[in-house]
């Protein structure tokens, strides 16, 4: 099957032949001659990238690029996730504190409306915008020759975290290959041909930057600063490097340029620094790191690089695999097809490997973007090609930057989330001022957004901005942190931050006129409008909901530590007093403490906040409370299932939670489409935005194996499409790990590993089955 536009634009860019068994010789490294069909962990293209959500990301979880592949002209996009807009900011409003009681006696009457017109005139942050996430540029590569090539193909292999393009022109064979080595600290490309003396080329930056080119060191340099933003001064240097190394041929350095000429074999060894220290600190030299770091990988060489990268990711990316198999006709033909053949056939049909290998796909984006030391995801992990890019790119905590890192813990990538402990760190000193500046409160508080700068305050216009549950929503990954990894060293460090948040609402909660209920005034069901011409109000569930989680978590991590008697007290008492869910008129679980929903101006909104209680957390499930799960169903159905990339993960991980696995699976479909995936597989909101990327993951991992009580349910909410299958390494609560294949739609073998002598309950459907972990582990044959 061949799809007439990858044609087209094969002409158009001079590729003849047919791109797989071109009878070009492996040579055992990336792109072996036909890999596709025997490693299940590689995307594959056969002609260059046109569009940038085309090209294949690498990252070493600091610098990043985007690879075009092209045959006379190299794009390398490249991205440091510290360059961002502005520079230390504080955005606390001293204005808000008086407008509070106002807005707060405006909500309870019912004036909504008003109360949302004076927040926004009066409580926003100062900026009402934050700062965008940045691209450095572009380092281009100039061939001189026309584009034509046989023999095209490049890929991008997850297991090697290795990208990589190879082409025929003139009877000689080209390859490249890219990589981004945490090991090192450098990306790396590699340019070898199989006849000598084949290779000659111009390195040059492109860039929308204010910056300027330069030899330095013998190294092409670009030097610059970044770009002011809504009124914050610009505060960051930054400097992108590249080490030109050749083997054979000649090198001549330019003012702005290095040229190769007849080389047999090329490293351009690339390092990318900023002056970025820490939200309040830009005092750092980019130039001492980038030098280092090229001088280092210099020493090494490229053989030597190479493999320590791949090493050093394998370590993180074998601890998990996922096989799915199908006996759906035209599944086992498609691993034959390239990646966007496939996604674009996945409208109806989602072959069990391109679900397989966007799970992948999710777990290679997570290692490459969020690495200890550095920045968290952004909107678009760590690739951005703009100064302005769509929401700035920035750290949206209504739901993206959590989505984010939903799979991390069960895809046993634990470490990459260690990005995000340290942002709700910073945003416990930032958000601590608007705490007190804005509600007079103890604690620190985050809105729905955040940046470099950990801005914290409510940005953007109240109907958006004004929700206080950001960081408290983070703080469920700090619990998660503990609660899959079960070191209390983690807990001890975790729990000061989860308890400020907490003693945020202790002082913020206010009582509800009608109810006496403690209710968030003023608030909202994120960027939804209720019937009364407004978002903002008192008391939305999901603020409930939230709550009730963090008040949980501190007062279990509490009596795990043994600390603070008199503050559990006074949790447990908040708790106590907070609203509990309701179903509406409609049998719907309400969004708002008024039965509102079938009154609302968008039935079919894309957040969908006020089932948080049924995924991500763990409040309402079909076993505890199936009455409420049911009203789930049903707001779930007046939702909807077609939204933007990142509403469409949550529906599947919440179909599945609801164990609904057939409905989670036509879902899926839609999420893989060519309409949510574009060709590289980022998803698509649209635009490119990576929080599907990791939704769709959690919820494949969901329809295999969930923890709703004390019990490990099997295949919960398997889709009769995977029949066959398994997952290996797949992270459990309490410090376990679980192997699992299933035969017929039914588990056949588990292997568990845990803590020794424990016991581990597991369900599949009605049938239950316990097992001691003696010395750590155990295997079961179902
Ligand atoms: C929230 C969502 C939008 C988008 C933005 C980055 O505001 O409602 O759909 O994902 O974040």
């Amino acid at each position: 099957m061949t799809d007439p536009l990858v044609i087209d634009r094969r002409a158009a860019l001079g590729i003849v032949g047919a791109g797989l068994g071109t009878g070009i010789p492996s040579t055992g490294a990336a792109l072996a001659a036909e890999p596709d069909v025997r490693s299940p962990h590689i995307l594959w293209y056969r002609s260059p990238a046109l569009e940038w959500t085309e090209a294949l990301p690498v990252g070493n979880g600091r610098s990043g690029a985007m690879v075009f592949g092209g045959v006379a002209r190299e794009r390398l996009q490249l991205n440091d996730n510290t360059l961002w807009g502005g520079g230390p900011y504080s955005p606390a409003n001293p204005d808000a504190l008086a407008a509070l009681p106002e807005v707060r006696r405006l909500i309870f009457e019912g004036r909504y409306r008003e109360a949302q017109e004076m927040a926004n005139a009066r409580m926003m942050a100062n900026p009402v915008r934050q700062m965008s996430y940045q691209t450095i540029g572009d380092l281009i590569l100039t061939f001189g020759v026309s584009s034509a090539a046989g023999g095209y193909r490049r890929e991008l292999d997850l297991d090697q975290a290795v990208a990589a393009t190879r082409f025929m022109r003139q009877g000689v064979t080209y390859r490249r290959e890219v990589l981004a080595s945490a090991a090192s600290g450098a990306l790396v490309v590699r340019l070898t041909a199989d006849r000598p003396g084949s290779l000659s080329f111009e390195a040059e930056f492109e860039t929308p930057q204010e910056a300027s080119a330069d030899i330095s060191d013998g190294d092409l340099v670009l030097r610059g600063t970044n770009t002011a933003q809504n009124g914050v001064a610009a505060a960051l240097t930054f400097e992108a490097r590249v080490r030109v190394v050749a083997e054979g041929g000649t090198v001549e350095r330019r003012a702005g340029s290095i040229g190769v000429t007849g080389a047999d074999a090329v490293t351009l060894l690339i390092a990318t620094d900023t002056s970025f220290k820490g939200p309040k600190d830009v005092s750092g030299v980019p130039g001492r790191g980038t030098r280092a770091v090229v001088e280092a990988a210099a020493r090494r060489g490229w053989a030597q690089l190479r493999e320590l990268h791949v090493a050093e990711h394998r370590a993180l990316f074998r601890r998990f695999d996922i096989d799915l198999k199908s006996n759906a006709p035209g599944a086992s033909e498609a691993a034959a097809l390239s990646t966007d053949q496939r996604i674009a056939r996945s409208r109806t049909l989602v072959d069990p490997g391109l679900a397989a290998l966007y799970v992948q796909y999710a777990r290679y984006l997570l290692i490459s973007c969020s690495r200890p030391g550095g920045q968290p995801a952004t909107l678009q992990g760590l690739w951005n090609d703009r100064i302005s890019p769509p929401w700035g790119s920035k750290y949206t905590v209504n739901i993206n930057t959590e989505m984010n890192y939903w799979p991390a813990e069960p895809a046993n990538l634990a470490p990459c989330v260690e990005p995000l402990v340290e942002m709700v760190r910073q945003l416990s000193v930032t958000g601590a001022e608007v705490a007190r500046v804005h509600y007079g409160a103890r604690g620190w508080v985050c809105h729905h957004n955040t940046d470099l700068w950990r801005a914290a305050a409510p940005i953007d216009g109240a109907r958006f901005g004004l929700w206080p549950m950001g960081g408290a929503w983070l703080c469920l990954h700090l619990w998660d942190r503990w609660d899959y990894g079960r070191d209390k060293a983690c807990l001890a460090d975790i729990w000061p931050l989860m308890r400020d948040a907490a003693l945020f609402f202790v002082d913020a909660l206010v009582a509800d006129p009608a109810t006496g209920a403690l209710v968030t005034c003023p608030s909202l069901s994120p960027e939804n409008a209720h019937p009364h011409g407004a978002a903002i109000c008192a008391g939305p569930a999901m603020d409930s909901q939230i709550l009730r989680d963090l008040f949980a978590h501190c007062i279990a991590a509490a009596e795990i530590l043994g600390l603070d008697p008199e503050l559990r007290r006074t949790f447990a008492e908040t708790m106590a007093k907070l609203p509990k869910d309701r179903i509406g008129a409609g049998g719907q679980l309400q969004e708002w403490r008024e039965d509102w929903d079938l009154t609302a101006p968008e039935p079919h909104h894309r957040h969908v906040s006020h089932l948080y209680a049924v995924y991500p957390s763990r409040q309402i499930n079909v076993l505890a409370t199936p009455e409420l799960a049911a009203a789930a169903k049903t707001s779930l159905d007046l939702r909807g299932d077609l939204s933007t990339g990142w509403a469409v993960a949550w529906r599947i991980n919440l179909w599945a939670r609801l164990r609904e696995g057939d409905r989670a699976h036509s879902i899926l479909a839609l999420l893989l489409g060519p309409e949510r995936t574009y060709p590289n597989m980022f998803d698509a909101h649209p635009p490119f935005q990576i929080d599907g990327n990791f939704g769709g993951t959690s919820a494949v991992l969901e329809m295999l194996v969930q923890q709703l009580d004390d019990h490990v349910d099997i295949l919960p909410a398997l889709p009769s499409a995977w029949p066959q299958g398994s997952v290996r390494g797949l992270r459990l609560r309490g410090g376990r790990e679980i192997d699992l294949e299933w035969r017929d739609g039914r588990p056949a073998h588990i292997r568990l590993r845990g803590p020794a002598g424990e016991t581990v309950k597991l369900r599949h459907g009605q049938a239950v089955r316990s097992v001691v972990l003696s010395r750590g582990a155990a295997r079961l044959d179902w």
